[in-house]
């Protein structure tokens, strides 16, 4: 095996979008599959991480499920001090409402229970049921005031609904009131937008989870989600999904739509789109640990908005630690990226 990655004197390495389920959801997710569920994004995902006997997906099965040694060895090996877990794509957003209510409480208490056993190494993320707003918003209370969770992970679209729709806002208040982030995460496309992603096999995290994710980051912007919650943060993975790449375009296409009225239903906002990315979102190195992307983020978002993740199972790789450490940006931006920005974003102190 490689050498462990030693600690780094300067900053605590924290890793923000790490991802874990219990064994009871992915019990779930073969029914669903067994059943023949009728989800082109899930199938493809979880037909082959579930089923596939190749190694990539029997690792990933392995060290989803694990919050105890493994995982520990892990991180130590590749010199992740600390990690902000999440339940994976796409959660408990793949069940009827009941028993995604249910897999919501049951995750999250036993995430609570690893954080408690591990609190210097584990932050947890709240997983949510998006198919019932209101108890979606009183779970993720539970979980931040009673198990001392410090952020709401979704992971994208609920039965192909976006968070641009008035009816989740109660969850987006719920992280308003409680001072959490949100951490939108990737899963497959939703039925509309996927079929010829998954005729081409780009419909993963290859290309089609950052279609998906970006367009639905960027539609809550221009539905209004900000001017109604302005003090809300939305956490973005895979360097923001692209958009911090399309600022100037959004914003000057945007404007240009609203002034000839092309969409009756558009609301106009407060602001500029790019000004709302750089006011309520952060974003972070998860699978994308080029210094290029990185460098280009911090530039036109601030330092303050980029953060350091690794997306553990999905892209261990111990050198993509090395890479980020060793980008030529200044030992305070890189304290920033790796450590503080996490600590202020998640309200922690590694
Ligand atoms: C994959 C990638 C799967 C990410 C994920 O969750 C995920 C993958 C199911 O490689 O299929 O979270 N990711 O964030 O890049
Ligand atoms: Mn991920």
């Amino acid at each position: 095996m490689a050498d462990e990655i030693p600690p780094n004197p300067d900053y605590k390495r924290i890793a923000t979008e790490e991802a874990w389920g219990p064994p009871e959801m992915f019990q779930a997710y073969e029914r669903l599959l067994d059943e023949g569920i009728d989800d082109p994004g899930f199938q493809s995902l979880w037909g082959f991480y579930w089923k596939h006997p190749s190694e990539r997906a029997s690792l990933i099965r392995e060290r989803l499920q694990d919050l105890g040694e493994r995982r520990l060895h892990d991180m130590k090996v590749s010199g992740v001090d600390h990690a902000v877990l999440g339940l994976t794509a796409p959660g408990v957003q793949i069940f009827q409402k009941d028993e995604a209510v249910e897999l919501a409480r049951l995750s999250n208490d036993v995430l609570a229970e690893a954080c408690k056993a591990h609190p210097d190494k584990y932050t947890g993320m709240a997983a949510v049921a998006p198919q019932d707003p209101k108890a979606a918003a009183d779970e993720l209370e539970r979980a931040v005031k009673t198990l001392g969770m410090k952020a709401c992970v979704i992971n994208s679209h609920t039965h192909d609904e976006y968070l641009s729709d008035q009816k989740f806002w109660p969850i987006l208040e719920a992280c308003e009131t409680l001072d959490v982030p949100l951490y939108l995460h990737p899963q497959g496309p939703s039925r509309g937008l996927i079929a010829p992603l998954v005729k081409a096999g780009l419909d993963g995290a290859v290309f089609g989870f950052g279609v998906e994710t970006g367009f639905h980051a960027l539609s809550m912007i221009t539905s209004g989600v900000f001017d109604r919650f302005p003090k809300l943060q939305l956490i973005l993975g895979h360097m923001g999904e692209a958009l911090p790449f399309w600022l100037y375009r959004l914003d000057y296409m945007h404007a240009a739509g609203i002034r000839s009225k092309r969409y009756p239903h558009m609301p106009e906002l407060k602001k500029k789109v790019s000004d709302y990315m750089r006011e309520n979102v952060i974003v972070t190195s998860s699978g994308m640990p080029a210094e290029a992307p990185i460098r280009y983020s911090q530039e036109v978002l601030g330092e303050d908005r980029v953060m350091y993740a690794m997306d553990y199972p999905y892209q261990y790789l111990p050198e993509e630690v090395t890479m980020q450490d060793n980008m030529s940006i200044g030992a305070a931006a890189k304290k920033k990226f790796f450590q503080t920005n996490a600590e202020r974003v998640f309200k922690i102190r590694v």
